[in-house]
């Protein structure tokens, strides 16, 4: 309970190992942890009604700071209501701070200590986002959970660029807590950085401990390192975050990212694999990655995955579905999507009971023995 007596935090529930189970409290319901946050990137899960999303057992949605800002504007989503009320999504909002997606999307970008210029993807005017405009613009959305403006190097980088780099989203995040002020019902997570350096995320995480923030973010991951070299930084970066805090790793990943990084004490992802693989006809199952587009498909009446009760999985027949895809019908990205975004839940409801009953291990062998024998 805050000051204001809006009870918003986190509670561990349970450990198994490394890995955690807990709950987030926030004014706009519970998020489940491990948590998969489905990327809502433009005010919307591609393909999916909200109704939807939440029928997959999706807890929280990402939104984004830089697309919104561009169109239709912060503004104007302010002026509507707000991005829960706009997008007609009620449960809890994490809205993304802007300075990676500037960095990978924009174009003509400056970046001084200040923060960044840059023209946009859309219609290639001018703007500009700093730590405190970030949080202007995360306030105006109505984001439950807000991240801090930060900057974030492609790997690999030189050591003095990751940094360096590392030392100016540490100036940003203490920028950003300061701009965020003091605002009851509403969280603001810090974001570590530091590339694969064991010791450069471990000034990171002082620093961000020093400022204080309601969760902490393992940023400048899956960024090109590919993933025995993200797990072997897993090993060591949570660790130096507070224990008692959430911690979210940006942008992560496949569903064998997410058993290794659950392993190593992150308990919050967000990727937009399951959404935009989904639009390209892939589908995701306990067997691993199945290409619908494939010939073998063409005359197969069994569902994706048998062992799936979603509405892709109860209602259509892999024929069905390499049919829409061949013939790129908008269902198939539509099925496809719900499956998909039903599965990674799935998984996350596995991990979570696994870790409340001590037997993680197990869940993990067994996960690694379905994708091992692949699709058949
Ligand atoms: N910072 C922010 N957003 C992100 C990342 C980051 O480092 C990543 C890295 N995987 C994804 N999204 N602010
Ligand atoms: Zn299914």
């Amino acid at each position: 309970m805050d000051s204001a007596g809006t009870t918003t935090g986190f509670t561990l529930k349970g450990r198994d190992g490394r890995a955690r189970m807990g709950v987030i409290a926030t004014t706009r319901g519970e998020i489940r942890t491990p948590a998969f946050m489905p990327v809502g990137t433009a005010a919307t899960v591609k393909g999916m009604m909200p109704e939807s999303v939440a029928a997959t057992g999706a807890d929280v949605l990402l939104g984004n700071t830089y697309h919104l800002m561009l169109r239709p504007g912060a503004e104007r989503v302010a002026r509507l209501g707000g991005l829960h009320r706009f997008m007609n999504w009620n449960k809890p909002i994490l809205t993304d701070s802007g300075g990676f997606q500037v960095m990978s999307l924009s174009s003509l970008r400056k970046l001084t200590e200040e923060g960044v210029t840059f023209r946009s993807h859309v219609d290639g005017s001018k703007h500009m986002l700093s730590p405190e405009r970030s949080m202007e613009i995360q306030k105006l959305l109505g984001s439950d959970i807000v991240m801090a403006f930060d900057e974030c190097p492609a790997l690999p980088a030189d050591r003095k660029r990751i940094e360096e780099s590392m030392q100016l989203s540490m100036r940003w995040a203490g920028r950003s807590r300061e701009a965020f002020g003091d605002r009851p019902g509403h969280m603001l997570f810090g974001i570590q950085q530091g590339g694969l350096e064991r010791d450069l995320r471990e000034e990171s995480a002082r620093a961000l401990t020093q400022i204080g923030f309601d969760g902490y973010a393992v940023g400048g991951l899956a960024v090109g390192e590919g993933q025995e070299a993200m797990f072997q930084c897993l090993d060591f970066a949570p660790e130096f975050l507070p224990e008692d805090k959430p911690r979210y790793l940006m942008g992560v990943g496949k569903p064998s990212d997410i058993v290794g990084a659950v392993a190593r004490g992150i308990d919050m992802m967000d990727c937009v694999l399951p959404s935009r693989s989904g639009r390209t006809g892939q589908g995701w199952t306990r067997r691993g990655q199945v290409n619908l587009r494939n010939a073998r498909h063409a005359d197969d009446p069994r569902p994706l995955d048998e062992q799936c009760a979603c509405p892709c999985c109860r209602g259509y027949s892999r024929a069905y579905l390499h049919h829409v895809v061949r013939a790129k019908e908008m269902i198939a990205g539509m099925l496809l999507t719900w499956h998909n975004l039903h599965y990674y839940q799935e998984l996350m409801a596995g991990l979570r009971a696994a870790i409340a009953e001590q037997r993680f291990e197990a869940f993990r062998a067994d996960f690694d023995a379905g994708e091992a024998l692949g699709d058949i």
